[in-house]
């Protein structure tokens, strides 16, 4: 387990619009983890379908593709010790009726398809997904000046 894993966090279309920026980077920040990249686009149809591209078969894809392009997103990059997988505690269940409270979706989303957050479900995927999002040049190596606070 390393201090320099890194996910793949986006802020869905729904957050965006539901003034939820602040609160979610916010979350990741106090937790103590790194931020690395972040932009605001709206994302294009084959980006999308690559993304999201293991769930193809699904009878939801479609409508998935088409709401998570309908407006801005929030791609970030995060990076700390297993932040893949408190990435994911951090988010909820995919369900956020089946999330606890004190999660991202437990605490501001009702509907499936309206689910606020997008994580990485493993390091494997997490590479792959900063991979397409993100050129190599807009990920940023800094050191986090409060890291002896938060790792011993
Ligand atoms: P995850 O986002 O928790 O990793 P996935 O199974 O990877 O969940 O599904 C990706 C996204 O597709 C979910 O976040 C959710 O927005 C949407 N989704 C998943 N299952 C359903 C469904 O049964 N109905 C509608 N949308 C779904
Ligand atoms: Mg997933």
């Amino acid at each position: 387990m390393s201090n320099t894993e890194r996910t793949f966090i986006m802020i869905k279309p729904d957050g965006v619009a539901r003034g939820l920026i602040a609160e979610i980077i916010r979350r990741f920040e106090q937790r103590g983890f790194k931020l690395v990249a972040m932009k605001l686009m709206r994302a294009g149809e084959d980006l999308l379908q690559s993304h999201y591209g293991e769930l193809a078969d699904k009878p939801f894809f479609p409508k998935l593709v088409k709401f998570i392009g309908s407006g801005p997103v929030v791609p970030m990059v995060w990076e700390g010790k297993d932040v893949v997988k408190q990435g994911r505690a951090m988010l909820g269940q995919t369900n956020p009726l089946q999330s606890a409270p004190g999660t991202i979706r437990g605490d501001f989303g009702v509907d499936i398809g309206r689910n606020v957050v997008h994580g990485s479900d493993s390091l494997e995927t997490a590479e792959r997904e900063i991979a397409l999002w993100f050129d190599k040049s807009e990920l940023n190596d800094w050191d986090l000046p409060l890291k002896g606070a938060i790792y011993e």
